[in-house]
């Protein structure tokens, strides 16, 4: 029986059984059959999760690339690696092979090393969904240079603030980007960026739009004319298992988001294994994942876990709705999808289009389709099983997390039974419980409680970058013992698991992540704004919007107006992903004695729920909660 690939329920039941009873041979024998190592390892896990430390592989050596690339080449070569689909479907789509990949990325990487990069280094990219990201993030990890992929829609403040926290001493850029209908002047925002980031001595630019940029002598350099410059060899850096690989940073509780860190050996082996079961990828199939490689599903879903499986992946740079909400299934046909991966939220945006663009398309070929990012509702899921999967698709709906690297809670393919709006049973190596308050496990079935993970998996996040101690009070401090998720969750009659939301202050938007305090020092760095206090709502496409209550320095002379600068404050200091739906001016905040905000009463005015609002005798100054509650948008 093979370990790696799961092949029917009493397979997974069997898997997942020795998983749990004995993780190290569960994962030891996975590592050594299907992947490359340049040295095997002395110790399969080390951990405990009190420090944290977590070590999966101790004393291997490997380069993921060549795991990737390399070792496809002689069985694989000539096999479509990557099929890049332009935003406009007039423009041609490029196609590239795995020994053409496997040259652009040596490449690549040999413009990073003339640019004096070298293990270790961190390189910040921020570009758009063209081939060159994914190049570029391959072309890191083959030198052993530690790349921090922000996504092309944050605000140069943004940006700046993650080139900083990670110290990056190179920028990888596009001139510009098209997605939809926008063009976004992505150099621009770079140049802007930065004037306030000291350890960028490098950009690269890759040309994507042909429009007029401004190059700085000495530090800009034309991606095009470096790699003419280079041969297309470069031996793999060999790294330890526990190298750094990636940071990618995301949202908390807190107001300043979090490099969380994957390392090598780990990552690869989960990414590669949870790829191959959770889509149940055969080696003729096409593989489209519809995210952006600037958050964690394009990482592993796009780029790593598809090619250490040497398949094809679909890399897309436009939206579901340009030119038409058919787009998606217009590439579906194109290229004979078999497995689609998407987000609820685009699945609802397509929804409230009709069924007709979908029903124009064939969408013959697809066999899997999945979701992922944020809960999906009943009704979303229903239209996605019947119109896109025709009833005959299993769908996975895939729970897992920036820090969890890889899918936790899923379906496989077809050999799991699914529930609409439930995510499922764990992966084997998984293992989630139920908490509650007090933090002891609660047992049995159709019981709910906040989501936390057992016993380490191998590709859980390792750290926060340069703040060890953030890591550990954010996910190991709560319930000693466990990885606390943020999310909550419920068991059904059978232990399938249903993740309700985020308990934590942290918001979904469109499978966003934000943390309301970093919307709301967004919100107070307008010079206008004495104090705000932000909640999510629930929103019919978005899954939830954000609410904003604020309140002003001086007396509110024109609402929109206002409402407008304050917005545009945001989408400076984050982005436009982050832009409030809703700004309600108001007095004063429904606050405790102590001074805590009492964001309950805030959710409930937000939801239009105002009838319950629970007791308000603890508040400060209980006549704030008729203001708010009149003024409700
Ligand atoms: C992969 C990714 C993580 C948060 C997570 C949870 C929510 C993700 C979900 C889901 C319900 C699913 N989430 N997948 N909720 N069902 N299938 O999205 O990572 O951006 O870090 O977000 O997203 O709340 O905690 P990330």
């Amino acid at each position: 029986m093979s370990h790696y690939q799961i092949t029917s329920l009493e397979h997974y039941h069997e898997a997942y059984a020795e998983s749990v009873s004995n993780p190290d041979k569960f994962w030891g024998d996975i590592a050594e059959e299907n992947f490359k190592w340049m040295k095997k390892w002395d110790n399969v896990c080390d951990w405990n999760f009190s420090e944290p430390k977590v070590e999966w592989f101790k004393g291997a050596q490997l380069n993921i690339t060549e795991n990737c690339l390399d070792r496809h080449l002689e069985e694989r070569g000539n096999k479509l690696a990557l099929i890049w689909e332009p935003n406009d479907p007039k423009e041609r789509f490029i196609r590239y092979t795995y020994r053409e990949l496997y040259e652009k990325v040596c490449q690549m990487a040999n413009v990073l090393k003339k640019h004096g990069i070298k293990k270790g280094d961190r390189v910040a990219i921020y570009m758009p969904m063209i081939p060159e990201l994914t190049i570029s993030v391959l072309a890191c990890a083959r030198i052993g240079a530690i790349h921090s992929v922000v996504f092309a829609g944050f605000s140069a403040h943004s940006l700046a603030d993650r080139i900083n926290d990670a110290e990056a001493k190179m920028v990888l850029t596009s001139d510009g980007l098209y997605r939809g209908a926008k063009e976004i002047p992505v150099k621009r925002v770079v140049d802007e960026a930065l004037q306030t980031c000291p350890s960028v001595k490098t950009v690269l630019v890759a040309e994507r739009t042909r429009w007029a940029v401004n190059m700085v002598e000495g530090r800009d350099f034309w991606l095009h004319d470096e790699l003419d410059t280079v041969n297309k060899e470069c031996p793999a850096e060999p790294m330890n298992s526990e190298d750094m690989l990636f940071i990618l940073y995301t949202s908390g509780s807190t107001g300043k988001p979090k490099g969380v860190v994957h390392t090598c050996g780990g990552y690869m082996v989960y990414a590669g294994y949870s790829f191959k079961n959770v889509f149940q990828y055969e080696e003729s199939d096409i593989y489209w994942c519809t995210a952006d490689i600037g958050w964690i599903t394009g990482h592993t879903y796009i780029v790593y876990g598809p090619l250490i499986n040497g398949a094809t992946t679909v890399m897309f740079e436009g939206v579901p709705t340009f030119p038409d909400a058919g787009r998606f299934w217009q590439v579906c046909d194109k290229y004979g999808v078999n497995q689609f991966y998407t987000a609820p939220t685009a699945i609802r945006a397509l929804m409230a289009k009709g069924e007709d663009h979908v029903l124009s398309y064939s969408l013959d070929s697809l066999r899997v389709i999945g979701t992922v990012g944020e809960p999906i509702n009943e009704e979303a899921w229903q239209w996605y099983y019947i119109h896109v999967g025709k009833e005959k698709c299993p769908v996975v709906d895939t729970w897992w997390q920036t820090e969890t690297g890889g899918i936790m809670i899923s379906g496989l393919g077809k050999h799991s039974p699914m529930k609409p709006a439930h995510a499922g049973y764990p992966l084997p190596g998984i293992q989630p419980v139920l908490l509650d308050q007090e933090g002891n496990e609660i047992e049995g079935n159709e019981e709910e409680g906040y989501l936390c993970v057992k016993h380490p998996w191998p590709s859980i996040l390792r750290t926060t970058y340069g703040d060890h101690e953030r890591c550990r009070v954010t996910y190991f401090s709560h319930y000693k013992g466990y990885y606390f998720t943020g999310d909550g969750a419920r068991r059904d009659e059978n232990g399938m698991y249903r993740i309700i939301g985020r308990v934590d202050d942290v918001i979904n938007v469109s499978g966003h992540r934000f943390g309301t305090a970093e919307i709301e020092n967004a919100i107070n760095a307008n010079d206008l704004v004495a104090e705000s206090a932000v909640v999510g709502y629930p929103h019919d496409i978005k899954g939830q919007g954000i609410y904003a209550y604020v309140i002003t320095k001086n007396p509110v002379q024109n609402e929109d107006i206002l409402r407008a600068e304050i917005v545009e404050t945001v989408v400076e200091e984050i982005g436009k992903i982050a832009k409030p739906d809703k700004i309600q001016f108001v007095s004063g905040l429904p606050k405790t004695r102590s001074g805590k905000i009492m964001r309950r009463i805030l959710r409930k005015v937000a939801e239009g729920d105002t009838s319950s609002l629970g007791d308000t005798s603890t508040l400060l100054d209980p006549d704030v909660v008729d203001e708010i509650k009149n003024g409700a948008l």
